[in-house]
């Protein structure tokens, strides 16, 4: 299967390292096609060229956007040698055949990272050299193709020890070669086109830190990704890998009140036990903490705007892992450090990137971040009663709490206070009920509070149920068959129900 190269085709944007590659086709006899700034460049170095215009009898057009496509070019690399049609059809066109391509794509990539403008990258967009390595590729039988500089010194190498000639073996493994260049080229051409798609993601998971364990101590950890283009850290020990996955459920919840009054939350095992929004962020510390005092030991702090020094001073009373805000006052940073281990995070103002990735089995499952923020104005009311507009906020409130808590859940609210959540449970009832259950442990009463679902209710249990307990208003994103079960008993019983129309799993 040794095929001798007798005919090449070079067009490359970086001319580096070109030279030893066409020293040896010129020991060879090869027959040498090319494009102006390359040909220009072989000719510097006094071996024969043929332009490619004299091939195609077509010069360069369009700023040199057409310069290689054309029949002479693609006929001569993807004629199959073994094909009498084929074969026939050639000569009949006078297509000599090309049995080396070797390309270097416009940077296109490179470009982008510049910072130039959209005129400028488009530009970059290369068509001829990308159809070149496709086509070289596929009748990589007959042809080689070198896709990029990368593969320049091996293909040196085999060129000195093989006299020039390929194995069948070699072409296919650069055929491969090829493809991987051609589709991460065209992988970053999408990025660029896919504007929702934040860069931040694709450089930072390009670093990765050894974690002193895994969720449990048996278990080894890494993080890939860069913490420090999202945070100042500003003390304490190392993140752990469930404190990381705290601080990503804490970021992702206030995202969702970052243009709120002051708001603060407290999370643990990724969901919200304490949540309020106050005209100070030292008065959404204090209720925040009384939603839910037991599981804020040891938990994750998040407040949406800066912690002032009276406010550092209750949160130093807590035991908790990681303190996360916009920013922090001289004075309580002081009092913030006064336990070793804390860890204090100032989050800077970056946006965070717009997909999820998680692994399953074997694959990996890719998705667009939930980024519906369901507005009160957008509700549609489906009962007689009406929420009054300080339900509306709370309703608004707590389905965006419930979108950040693990489904299926329920959350009840007041006057922007998180009562208590049913989280993780395999029924809505069952929600339902751990929430009414925690809300009472803490003394609160479920008078004109409202209930926000992540899910329809197929059944009229769930607002039966609150009802029963005072919840007055609820919101849910509707689209059950049976909604009419719910809205019926919401309309006999005085309950305010609104629709969303987005359900908000989160698994
Ligand atoms: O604008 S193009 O997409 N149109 C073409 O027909 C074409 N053929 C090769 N760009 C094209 N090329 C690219 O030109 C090659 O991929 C290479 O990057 C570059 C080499 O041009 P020169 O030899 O003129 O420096």
């Amino acid at each position: 299967d040794s095929k001798k190269i007798k005919s090449a085709l070079i067009s490359v944007f970086d001319k580096a390292g070109l030279e030893p590659i066409i020293r040896e086709l010129a020991k060879n006899q090869v027959t040498i096609y090319s494009t102006g700034g390359t040909q220009a460049f072989i000719e510097d170095l006094g071996v024969n060229v043929v332009p490619v215009e004299d091939l195609t009898s077509y010069p360069s057009i369009l700023g040199g956007r057409v310069k290689t496509l054309h029949p002479k070019v693609f006929g001569g690399i993807l004629n199959r040698r073994d094909l009498a049609d084929d074969q026939q059809q050639i000569a009949e066109y006078e297509i000599p055949e090309i049995d080396l391509v070797i390309v270097d794509l416009y940077p296109f990539e490179k470009t982008v990272a510049s910072g130039a403008d959209q005129a400028a990258i488009i530009e970059k967009i290369d068509i001829g050299g990308i159809s070149l390595i496709r086509a070289a590729a596929k009748n990589y039988k007959d042809v080689v193709i070198i896709p990029s500089v990368d593969q320049y010194s091996e293909f040196v190498e085999i060129l000195e020890k093989q006299n020039g000639e390929t194995t069948l073996e070699q072409r296919k493994s650069f055929a491969r070669d090829a493809f991987n260049v051609s589709s991460h080229y065209d992988t970053h051409i999408f990025r660029y086109f896919n504007q929702g798609e934040k860069e931040l993601f694709k450089q930072s998971i390009q670093d990765s830190q050894v974690l002193r364990y895994g969720e449990n101590p048996h278990q080894k950890g890494i993080f890939h990704g860069d913490m420090g283009a999202i945070f100042d850290k500003l003390h304490g020990k190392e993140l752990s890998y469930n404190n990381l996955l705290d601080v990503d459920a804490a970021v992702n919840l206030m995202e969702e009140f970052k243009n709120d009054g002051p708001t603060f939350a407290i999370l643990k095992h990724n969901n919200a036990c304490g949540l309020a929004t106050r005209s100070s962020i030292r008065e959404a510390y204090k209720d925040a903490l009384a939603g839910d005092p037991v599981s804020a030991f040891g938990g994750i702090l998040i407040a949406n705007t800066k912690i002032d020094a009276e406010t550092a001073g209750d949160i130093n009373e807590l035991f908790c892992e990681v303190v996360i805000a916009p920013d922090f006052e001289e004075a309580a940073l002081e009092v913030l450090k006064s336990k070793k281990n804390r860890i204090i995070l100032r989050q800077k103002p970056v946006e965070l990137p717009a997909r999820q990735f998680r692994t399953i089995l074997n694959g990996v499952l890719e998705q667009d971040k939930d980024f519906i923020s369901d507005k009160k104005e957008d509700f549609e009311s489906k009962t007689s009663s009406v929420p009054t507009a300080s339900q509306m906020e709370d309703l608004e409130f707590a389905n965006k709490l419930v979108k950040h808590t693990k489904s299926n859940t329920i959350v009840l609210a007041k006057n922007k206070q998180l009562l208590a959540s049913g989280t993780g449970q395999t029924s809505r009832v069952d929600a339902l009920v751990q929430a009414i259950h925690k809300a009472k442990s803490f003394k609160f009463d479920l008078q004109d509070a409202v209930m926000a679902s992540d899910a329809f209710f197929p059944f009229p249990d769930c607002v039966e149920i609150a009802g029963n307990e005072g919840v007055n208003a609820v919101v849910q994103p509707g689209g059950s068959i049976k909604d009419e079960l719910s809205i019926n008993y919401c309309n006999e019983n005085g309950i305010a129900m609104v629709f969303t129309g987005n359900r908000h799993f989160k698994h």
